[in-house]
């Protein structure tokens, strides 16, 4: 018997800076109805789902910016979601910017910021948390962007690794789980921690403006698209794994993103994409037998890696230039 689960993206149109988390809280629900509708057993939103990309917006003090921020989750407003997981007995995946109270590297407890996402099972449980690591953007007002992507502003970098999780999921006893946000998937190092894991799923969520926003040279529109999914694919493939990758779309406080949600196989297939910018639902049955053929094949990892050989990988972390080629003196 085929090892199979229906999984569905749910894609976000704009969320304005004056929408309440309730009011994306009544949209995401409608998703879920209509995801549990369509027999999905996962429903995946983008990141930070619950508010409008606030990294966009410069605050003089990142205090300024906590209210942004949950402390809580579930918390008064997201409750609803947890229900409704456990009502159409789905699980979920959100995005969203988590405040907490932790000990730093020096072992004091601060206030603490991350851009998080959380993996929900079909009973109401927190199966898996990921603070993103690859935050885009710049720390300090740019003005030379015609958008701000404050994103090394308000957050940290994530301290939870890539992790991986098997749990059970529809009606699977058990699925190799794993997570990551937007800028990650553009990195493959992201995707092999994940592979190395033996992830069969990837969920992952995305706020992607549609234009380069760096005043700093001209990027062809369809290219960010083509970027976006480009890299899913190519982590999918070289990863045997299927990924849902959500996105928030629209005009966004006068910021366009760039939608195109996607569902990929393990062949690096898109099998699934939303035509809209808008809320929409999109679904697809993973059968996850098909991870075996890659991953026993052209990436049987323990045959084939050579990890000896990668080491500049976790030793370096910017490019060097080569040497320089010289002609052999003449013996
Ligand atoms: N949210 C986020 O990480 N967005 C970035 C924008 C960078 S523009 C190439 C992303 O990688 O989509």
């Amino acid at each position: 018997m085929s090892r199979s689960v229906v999984v569905a993206a749910a894609q976000l149109g704009p969320i304005q800076m004056a929408e309440p988390r309730s009011a994306a809280v009544e949209r995401m629900l409608r998703l879920m109805e209509r995801a549990s509708r369509r027999g999905a057993e996962l429903v995946v939103f983008p990141e930070l789902a619950l508010t409008t990309f606030f990294p966009r917006h410069y605050y003089d003090s990142i205090e300024e910016a906590d209210r942004w921020f949950e402390t809580a989750m579930p918390s008064n407003e997201t409750e609803a979601l947890f229900a409704a997981a456990r009502r159409f007995g789905i699980g979920f995946h959100l995005g969203y910017a988590e405040l907490c109270l932790e000990p730093d590297g020096n072992g004091e407890i601060r206030r603490r910021r991350f851009n998080t996402a959380i993996l929900v099972g079909p009973e109401g449980d927190i199966l898996l948390k990921y603070r993103k690591i690859h935050l885009p953007g710049h720390a300090a007002f740019d003005p030379a962007r015609k958008v701000q992507h404050l994103e090394k502003r308000y957050f940290e970098v994530g301290n939870l690794g890539f992790p991986v999780i098997r749990a059970p999921m529809g009606t699977l006893p058990g699925i190799n789980m794993g997570l990551m946000i937007c800028n990650d998937r553009r990195w493959p190092e992201a995707w092999r921690t994940l592979g190395l894991q033996k992830v069969e799923l990837v969920l992952l969520g995305y706020n992607t403006p549609s234009l380069n926003q760096e005043g700093r040279g001209f990027e062809a529109h369809y290219l960010r698209v083509f970027h976006s999914h480009l890299s899913v694919q190519a982590g999918c493939y070289q990863n045997a794994c299927f990924a849902v990758a959500t996105a928030k779309g629209g005009t966004e406080d006068g910021c366009e993103l760039l939608g195109h949600s996607i569902i990929v196989n393990p062949e690096g297939e898109i099998i699934a994409m939303a035509t809209s910018w808008d809320d929409e639902l999109i679904t697809a049955e993973c059968n996850l037998d098909m991870c075996t053929l890659g991953r026993s094949t052209v990436f049987a990892f323990e045959k084939h890696r050579r990890p000896e050989h990668y080491t500049r990988i976790t030793s370096q972390r910017g490019a060097v230039d080569p040497a320089v080629w010289q002609r052999k003196a003449a013996e």
